[in-house]
């Protein structure tokens, strides 16, 4: 039983790649191919690709053929339209050259209006600054304004001032002509009281002196002349009055006489002589020029016709008459 044991072959495992065998002991040998065997595949290989390549080439030569000849065909077209454009281009150029003093001239323009503008930009920044100045002026002159504004407002209430300053100085300019008037006034009342002081009468504007001793007719014009006045002559009818009232009963000479015995009667003071309107002073039957001697006037008696012509050489009062001129103040 032992030996049969011993008998029985070992078993043995092995892995072939993807062959799994079960062989007694050990596996068997394995038997190396024939070169003859190993070369035969490889020869069926290699011309079954030859067989596949000619095939592929003959297909692609009956597909590709046409496109190539296609795109031959575009090359050319392409190429022509490449010439037409090179042509295109050499026009071009022509042109450009042409074109190229035009284009020096509109470079000059440029320039020249590259100046212009930088002239305008200054022309520009120089109104920048006016419009800033114009704009400070205005705002000064917008606040001046607003001061007028105020000033204007107040002129209603300066106006009622002016008015009450007005009404006020016309207070005062009648004040001062009163005062004015009144310093006349006094200061003529003073002039008559000195007047009257040294002996004479005052009666409208006019200062008289009846005198006090006699003298003949050219003596006592004489006199008058010395205290600046002339023997009277008679304007009125109230003059007449005042020296035939003040003379009383006694006879005075008066101013009027005559150049010889032919002459005309006139005033000695050079007051122009109205002979129609002397007609009423003379006394009756007067003047009758007795003896053809009497070319002097006196006031004779107490009467408006007062008049009598008498010898000049005779000596009686007389009267003085000087106009009031006011002295200055
Ligand atoms: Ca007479």
């Amino acid at each position: 039983m032992k030996a049969a044991e011993r008998e029985v072959p070992d078993v043995h495992f092995t892995v072939d790649k993807q062959n799994i065998s079960l062989w007694p002991q050990e596996p068997p040998p394995k038997s190396a191919p024939s070169l003859a065997m190993r070369q035969t595949p490889t020869i069926r290989a290699a011309l079954i690709c030859l067989s596949l390549f000619l095939v592929v080439s003959v297909v692609l030569q009956a597909i590709l053929y046409p496109w190539l000849m296609g795109t031959i065909s575009d090359v050319k077209t392409n190429a022509q339209l490449l010439k037409v454009c090179v042509d295109n281009i050499s026009n071009l150029g022509s042109e450009i050259k042409k074109n190229s003093g035009d284009v020096e001239a509109a470079g000059v323009q440029i320039r020249m209006v590259n100046v212009s503008l930088g002239r305008a930009h200054s022309q520009i920044l120089m109104l920048k600054t006016s419009v800033e100045k114009a704009n400070t002026r205005i705002q000064v002159l917008t606040e001046s304004w607003e001061k007028v504004d105020d000033l204007n407002a107040q002129i209603p209430e300066l106006k009622r001032e002016i008015d009450k300053a007005s009404a006020f100085n016309a207070k005062v300019r009648g004040l001062q002509s009163s005062l004015e008037n009144i310093s006349k006034l006094l200061k003529q009342q003073s002039d008559i009281l000195q007047m009257v002081s040294q002996g004479w009468k005052y009666f409208r504007g006019n200062f008289y002196y009846f005198s006090h001793i006699q003298k003949t007719w050219y003596s006592a014009q004489q006199f008058c002349v010395s205290r600046e006045s002339h023997l009277t002559s008679v304007t009125s009818e109230s003059e007449q009055e005042f020296l035939y009232k003040s003379a009383g009963e006694v006879f005075h000479w008066i101013g009027l006489t005559k150049a010889g015995s032919e002459g005309d009667w006139y005033w000695v003071d050079d007051t122009p002589f109205d002979k129609v309107q002397s007609v009423r002073f003379w006394i009756p039957g007067e003047p009758n020029n007795v003896g053809n001697n009497e070319h002097c006037v006196n006031i004779k008696v107490s009467s408006l016709q007062s008049w009598n012509d008498a010898p000049c050489d005779n000596k009686y009062l007389f009267i003085c008459k000087r106009p009031y001129i006011p002295s200055e103040p």
